[in-house]
């Protein structure tokens, strides 16, 4: 551990209270004496107005709560550190990019946008993926999405957006969901939205874990070095897990079975020591090539592709604690893009130039001040020294006569830094420009990315995004929207306008209202606005399909394992010495009831979990052993049925051992004879080769008949 790493720990510590073996008191620190009754005129007699123990207890209850967060309030936090691989000094400055020796400790809090904190997880959604580095020269926040471009352009509609994809405001319906009208109304109008949208429609809108997940820092930031040199940087974070989601079907029923999915995932995995890990990847453009691609590096709404800049790998993060109070931690660490360290910049993105003002604006009224950096999770690992002073719940208790600068009687402290000291200083754009409320012409490509974006998606991956367009766009209640997003497809990818059109039962239309893209000022120039024809400078990029970012583990993946009374112990003992010793996947034992199975040899197993009690989507693979009663006393369970066809629907790998044969001829599984991912009698080492591969996403198609 480095020195940082210690501070920090301490710094929790100081604040860290626990109760084994002491005694109850008031916040006031008096003991307690009887913490069940309210001070009373006798025994049946009315309460007394006294009870100063009863109020405070109370009042404190009564105050719990804080405003959750206006986007991301349903989040998940655990801590971790990073690591550099390569000295960066080329590039920039920044200690955290330059010595390697150093172990940078890191908050990360995953989260969905849209819902309530109460949501559900698997809500079909972007995720936030927000990166609070305690760096030795103070907090550098990496505030991103696990997509590569934002819905909108200018900071100016993000509560238009926001408002929109919200529950509707008369009726407060739906939570947590983008397919109603006023979203569909809205992004249809202002369709620089529609690339992000696009990328919510695909698998990413639904990810299989938090662990399973691409970061992206999306805008355009810069890296300046030592001689002030500036370069331009996009900042990427890429799971060593790989990038894997679930189908529509599991992630409604997911909702149901286990709506803290996602956060029980990374929760388990961390507390059985499967330490999730990203690497972090920079494209780094120089400053001269501002202008020679075909979008403007600006724009949140365009990815740089990896084929025109690569992905340069420079270091690693891992996760390896999980938070000791949620509240405290994950609930009150305060994100803010502003938060950056010398040697990293801001660009002029319009979008990021509205968030540098909204981060902080917003802790005023969450978390009650402007002293919310003194909370534990938020301070930095180095001194604070300066001469803000007071406000509410005010921690520091500053010793001394000045709080002012500049002084003689504070011996002239705190003193400034010199740059060449660590001492921040801006990047010195040149900027010479008129005042003016617009946007540049070079914004106006909304149709070429989206395009790349479905071509370079798998055939399955391009089906999972037409029965998401076709479910949210059936949701809708007015046909003139549905009609305007579906011309708006067409502008992108025929197949796909054409695919969701025959699903809706709805004509694109030919001619459609202009301008397209109202999202104007009231005497825009309509020309400059309207959104360009697609442009294929690119004919696919690898990279943006998921199936192109391969798992190098499979550690904390789930298998189901189904038995009962006499079941194949030494069958299951081999699969669970390869497969758990070796590659740390997690097995659970269902059983028909609770408490503990036998198997042949008569041996006691506990049963992790009854049948009744869980669902075939909360797992990602099934294996059942053999065992003569065992398998006869599971085709007696019509769940094991319902286990198994899902299983099937969702395209996972299923091993049958043995005498569990009878159950692959029973259920539906025996139409799919030769699927690689339906395991009869094959090794452990089979069985995990076909986890890492996720999903069969080719048996899909020939699913269609199974009923769950
Ligand atoms: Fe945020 N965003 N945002 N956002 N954002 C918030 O800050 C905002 C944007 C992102 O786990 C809020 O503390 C504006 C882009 C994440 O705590 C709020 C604009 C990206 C999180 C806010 C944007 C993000 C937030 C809500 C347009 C990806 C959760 C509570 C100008 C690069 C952080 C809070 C966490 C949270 C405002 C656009 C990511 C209201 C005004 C682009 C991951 O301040």
């Amino acid at each position: 551990m480095t020195h940082g790493e210690n501070n920090k720990t301490n710094d929790l510590l100081k604040n860290t209270v626990t109760s084994g073996g002491k005694s109850m008191t008031t916040d006031q620190g008096l003991h307690i004496n009887d913490d069940a009754n309210t001070l009373k005129a006798g025994e049946r007699g009315a309460s007394l107005l006294e009870d100063f123990i009863l109020r405070e207890k109370i009042t404190h209850f009564d105050h719990e709560r804080i405003p959750e967060r206006i986007v991301h309030a349903r989040g998940s936090g655990a801590h971790g550190y990073f690591e550099l691989y390569e000295d960066m000094s080329a590039y920039t400055r920044a200690k955290i990019f330059t010595d390697t020796a150093n172990r940078t400790p890191v908050f990360v809090r995953f989260s969905t946008v849209a819902g309530n904190k109460g949501s559900g997880d698997l809500a079909r959604d972007i995720r936030g993926f927000a990166v609070k580095f305690y760096t030795q020269e103070g907090i550098f926040d990496l505030v991103g999405n696990n997509t590569p471009v934002f819905f909108i352009q200018d900071a100016m509609k993000f509560p238009d957006i926001v408002h929109a994809v919200k529950p509707e405001p008369d009726w407060e319906i739906p939570q947590a969901a983008s397919a109603h009208d006023t979203f569909y109304d809205f992004i249809s109008l202002a369709t620089e939205a529609l690339h992000n949208h696009m990328w919510a429609m695909s698998d990413r809108g639904i990810p299989r874990s938090y662990r399973m997940m691409e970061g992206f820092g999306i805008h355009t930031f810069r890296l300046v070095n030592e001689q002030g040199g500036s370069h331009f940087v996009k900042f990427h974070w890429k799971p060593k897990l790989g990038v894997h989601s679930v189908t529509w079907d599991e992630a409604v029923k997911i909702n149901g079975a286990d709506p803290d999915f996602h956060r029980r995932d990374l929760w388990e995995a961390i507390e059985a020591g499967h330490f999730p890990e990203w690497e972090l990847g920079v494209q780094i453009i120089p400053a001269e090539d501002e202008h020679k691609y075909e979008f403007d590096l600006l724009d949140a709404t365009k990815f740089v592709p990896e084929e025109l800049v690569p992905v340069k790998i420079i270091g690693k993060m891992t996760l390896n604690r999980n938070p000791d109070n949620f509240f405290a931690e994950t609930e009150q660490v305060a994100f803010h893009p502003g938060h950056i360290v010398p040697g990293i910049d801001f660009t002029n993105d319009p979008l990021l130039q509205g968030r540098l003002f909204s981060y902080t604006d917003t802790q005023l009224s969450r978390l009650g001040g402007p002293n919310f950096p003194e909370i534990p999770i938020n301070r930095p690992v180095n001194d604070v020294r300066n001469n803000h002073r007071d406000a509410l719940m005010r921690m520091t208790i500053n010793k001394g006569k000045t709080n002012y600068f500049p002084n003689t009687l504070g011996g002239g402290c705190p003193y400034l830094s010199k740059m060449a000291e660590g001492g921040f200083t801006s990047f010195e754009e040149r900027i010479d420009g008129r005042k003016i409320r617009d946007r540049s012409a070079s914004f106006s490509d909304h149709f070429s990315q989206p395009a790349l974006f479905f071509r370079s998606l798998t055939e399955w991956e391009q089906r999972h995004m037409i029965d998401a367009y076709a479910f949210e766009l059936g949701k809708c209640i007015h046909d003139t929207i549905k009609q305007r997003m579906l011309w708006l497809m067409s502008q992108i990818d025929d197949r796909l306008a054409m695919a969701v059109a025959s699903k809706l039962g709805l004509a694109i239309p030919t001619d459609i209202e202009r301008p397209i893209n109202q999202n104007i000022g009231a005497d825009a120039d309509l020309d400059k606005y309207e959104p360009s024809v697609a442009k294929r400078y690119l004919e696919k990029s690898e990279a943006l399909s998921q199936q192109r970012l391969p798992a190098t583990t499979i550690a904390g993946r789930k298998i189901a394992v189904l038995v009962a009374d006499g079941f194949d112990g030494v069958a299951l003992q081999k699969m669970k010495m390869y497969l758990e010793e070796l590659k740390h996947v997690q097995f659970q034992l269902i059983a028909p009831h609770g408490g503990t199975v036998r198997c042949a040899d008569n041996i006691e197993h506990l049963v992790d979990a009854a049948l009744m009690t869980t669902e075939s989507v909360l797992f990602d693979a099934l294996y059942i052993p053999g065992g003569v009663n065992s398998i006869a006393a599971l085709t007696r369970e019509g769940k094991v049925f319902k286990f198994i066809n899902e299983a099937l629907k969702h395209c996972k790998v299923i091993a049958f051992d043995g005498e569990a044969e009878e159950l692959f001829q029973l259920s539906a599984a025996k139409d799919f004879v030769g699927d690689e991912a339906i395991l009869l009698n094959e090794s452990p080492e089979q069985f995990a080769g076909a986890l890492a591969k996720h999903r069969n996403w080719l048996r899909e198609p020939n699913t269609l008949h199974i009923a769950v």
